[in-house]
């Protein structure tokens, strides 16, 4: 500091002044000499303890007080030592956060020194998910991804039926003495039937969307049967008919994909839709191909086969093979499967209504259907109740129940 040499006494009025006045101009005006002159001495005089508490100065602060007393411990004199305020605020670096702080203390425990550590601080999630966003932009997934879920059991098995849906089916309510029947009634009342049947299934580990024929309800444009040549009633063309099918089956196998861990799609031909069921099998394939939770049976074979643990389960549709030759194709057909199993279930559809029969323990199911009676099978005054169906198989232990909606 190049202070201009002035001597005690002249110092001592710069000080009397300041203490009088406060301000550097003033100091200045009463003293004669130059405002950074008197402006540097009373800073120096601060740092020296020689201007008391009171004023601090400007950028200053009280460092240090010192007290003397006299032989009876009486204070007589008091130094208070200003120094000069440490650097500007602290500005923390852009994209930082503080990690940590540390303080040197002085002996009456006043913070001296501070250490402000700090890091490259974590991007706000909202940021992050702007960044996922974009780079996802350009991408159109084949499926949805769907997160597996939790909590499943490894040691069961949920087989979903879908059987006899008729997508496509008319019927006219005054004339069947049934419900009013069209593709767009079906398309919400088994969109909700299956929601609520995946929903009150157990959470097994492992699903089967078997898929047992006449989802659809004609197999072409002709609205005729393929075999017998039956005219069939069909609400609209077949193009949007095999659409809504094919909806249907994206969202039920989303669904099952929501609830179980690993699912396996298959589709088995009915007499109504024989050749539109191998498209619908592609259609599924090509929708799941992406994922590995999912794999979809594209098998031409009519009849469904399925070893788990001690269970053998079979479907077909039931329209060609008839159900007391079921157990007997089973055993032929899956050898090894029936040697090391002890639970047999066939499941089948086709004649829209429920029966149970046992044939050499194989337990032979056929199961109704979730679409209102049309014209045709009304007036031969066939009678059968509507529903959607799940059953639930234990890997050690066998059938362990089913579930059902049912639809009125
Ligand atoms: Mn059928």
């Amino acid at each position: 500091m190049n202070l201009p040499a002035l001597d005690e006494t002249e110092i001592q009025k710069i000080i009397e002044a300041w203490k009088a006045t406060g301000t550097y101009t003033a100091v200045s005006n009463a003293t004669g000499y130059a405002r950074s002159t008197c402006k540097k001495y009373i800073e120096r005089a601060a740092a020296e303890g020689k201007l008391g508490t009171s004023p601090v100065l400007p950028g200053f602060r009280i460092s240090k007080t010192t007290t003397v007393t006299d032989e009876y411990g009486v204070p007589v004199r008091e130094f208070i030592q200003q120094k000069p305020d440490a650097g500007g605020a602290f500005t923390l670096p852009e994209g930082h956060q503080i990690k940590g702080v540390s303080a040197l203390l002085d002996a009456q425990g006043n913070v001296s020194a501070q250490w402000v550590k700090t890091r490259e601080g974590e991007r706000p999630p909202e940021e992050t998910a702007e960044i996922i966003r974009a780079a996802f932009e350009n991408f159109t997934p084949a499926a949805p991804a769907i997160i597996p879920p939790k909590d499943n059991d490894d040691d069961r098995l949920t087989a979903y039926i879908l059987c006899d849906w008729h997508i496509g089916l008319f019927a006219y309510g005054k004339e069947t003495g049934g419900p009013d029947w069209d593709l767009s009634i079906a398309r919400k009342t088994i969109s909700d039937a299956m929601a609520e049947i995946i929903e009150t299934s157990p959470p097994s580990s492992h699903a089967i969307v078997l898929g047992l024929g006449d989802l659809l309800h004609a197999d072409n444009g002709r609205n005729q049967t393929e075999r017998s040549g039956n005219v069939l009633d069909v609400d609209t063309r077949y193009s949007k008919c095999l659409e809504t099918v094919c909806d249907l089956m994206a969202e039920t196998t989303e669904r099952v994909v929501s609830k179980h861990r690993l699912v396996e799609v298959t589709f088995k031909p009915g007499n109504h839709d024989e050749n539109s069921t191998t498209g619908i099998r592609q259609a599924l394939r090509m929708y799941w191909r992406n994922n590995g939770r999912v794999s979809v049976d594209t098998s031409p074979d009519p009849f469904y086969w399925r070893r788990f643990g001690v269970n053998l389960i079979g479907g077909t549709h039931g329209d060609k093979a008839k159900i007391p030759d079921l157990p007997m194709i089973m055993a032929n057909r899956r050898k090894e499967d029936w040697a090391a199993t002890s639970t047999r279930h066939f499941h089948s559809g086709h004649i829209h209504h429920d029966t149970l029969r046992e044939v050499g323990g194989v337990s032979v199911f056929s199961h109704r259907a979730p679409v209102a009676q049309d014209a045709y099978h009304a007036s031969h005054g066939y009678l059968s109740g509507r529903s959607i169906k799940s059953y639930t198989y234990h890997i050690e232990k066998g059938a362990r129940g089913h579930s059902e909606v049912e639809l009125v």
